[in-house]
């Protein structure tokens, strides 16, 4: 039975529809773009990744994994309601919900990064407790509300830990935030973040070594990729495009020094195809969610049966 809410989408992640049995990845779409700041159109993006991820390799050298193998199951999208946030991340809260109590682990694309709040309730709810985050942004996301709006994309990490209380927030590649933001992540306990320039100074194996210091009494994390980590040369289809971000060779080695099998869900948000115009970002994004199985089962292999 599909989970609720789910409507089916033509095009399949990796160009295909294995037997949902032997799969245990649910690839979920949420073309949610109601609160978009600035560059909309991210309701496009789960089409024009699911579009690139057919004409991309799946191997992982870093893995040494072809992805090819590890079926992912692409469930179709969240039946979103454009211009009702709050019915939407109930949606997605749902489908998230039914699909973790089936055992399965989500990989979401968004849509904007608000979507990560209903991804989260559904998890934490499914596993009767939240999970760490492990988060990919420019943006720290913790304005208390935007333009008068708290169901902002630039509110959704604020809501997280107002409502769901994950235990560690670990944020890597920020660069662009306001002084009350600023004062939320250092004031709150289990809070901990590398800006880009952090990565650029102490190279990104140093800043995957603390984060993974910070995570490791975390029994289960959650991986929230903001494609506006990367800097706009590699990632320019994004909403709120903040130069000075990470290139994808220091994106590929934290998600292979950071993903393990703890990853109890992932998503990937705010590619903007129409500011894509060489669709650049979406095979970024394709590639990047390819990784993160590859990187989760990779250590799967390697924990002792
Ligand atoms: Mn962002």
């Amino acid at each position: 039975m599909p989970a609720p809410f789910v409507e089916e989408s033509p095009l399949a992640f990796g160009g295909y529809r294995p037997q949902r049995e032997a799969s245990s990845y649910s690839l979920l779409g949420v073309p949610l773009d109601s609160t978009a700041s600035y560059r909309g159109g991210q309701r496009w993006a789960p089409r024009a990744i699911r579009e690139a991820s057919a004409f991309i390799e799946f191997r992982s050298l870093h893995a040494s994994i072809d992805v090819d193998y590890v079926p992912i199951y692409d469930e179709g999208d969240v039946a979103v309601v454009h211009g009702d946030v709050a019915e939407t991340l109930a949606r997605v809260s749902q489908a998230v919900r039914a699909l973790v109590g089936e055992g399965r682990i989500p990989l979401v694309l968004g849509g904007e990064h608000t979507i990560t709040y209903g991804v989260i309730e559904g998890l934490s709810s499914a596993l009767g407790e939240p999970p760490c985050m492990l988060v990919l942004d420019a943006h720290f996301d913790l304005r208390d509300e935007y333009l008068g709006y708290r169901y902002s994309h630039a509110c959704v990490m604020r809501r997280i830990l107002e409502r769901i209380h994950p235990p560690r927030l670990v944020y890597i590649g920020v660069r662009g935030f306001s002084d009350e933001e600023v004062e939320v992540a250092e004031s709150r306990e289990g809070i901990w973040y590398a800006t880009s320039l952090d990565v650029e100074r102490l190279g990104e194996a140093n800043v995957a070594a603390r984060a993974r210091r910070i995570l490791s009494p975390c029994e289960r994390v959650y991986l929230s990729v903001d494609m506006d980590f990367l800097d706009p040369a590699y990632a320019p289809g994004v909403g709120n495009p903040e130069p000075g971000g990470l290139t994808f060779r220091e994106a590929l080695n934290l998600v292979h020094s950071l993903v393990d099998d703890r990853i109890v869900g992932a998503d990937v948000v705010e590619v903007t195809p129409p500011y894509d115009p060489a669709g650049i970002t979406a095979v970024v994004a394709a590639k990047l969610l390819v990784e993160v199985v590859a990187a989760r089962e990779r250590a799967r292999s390697r924990r002792p049966s």
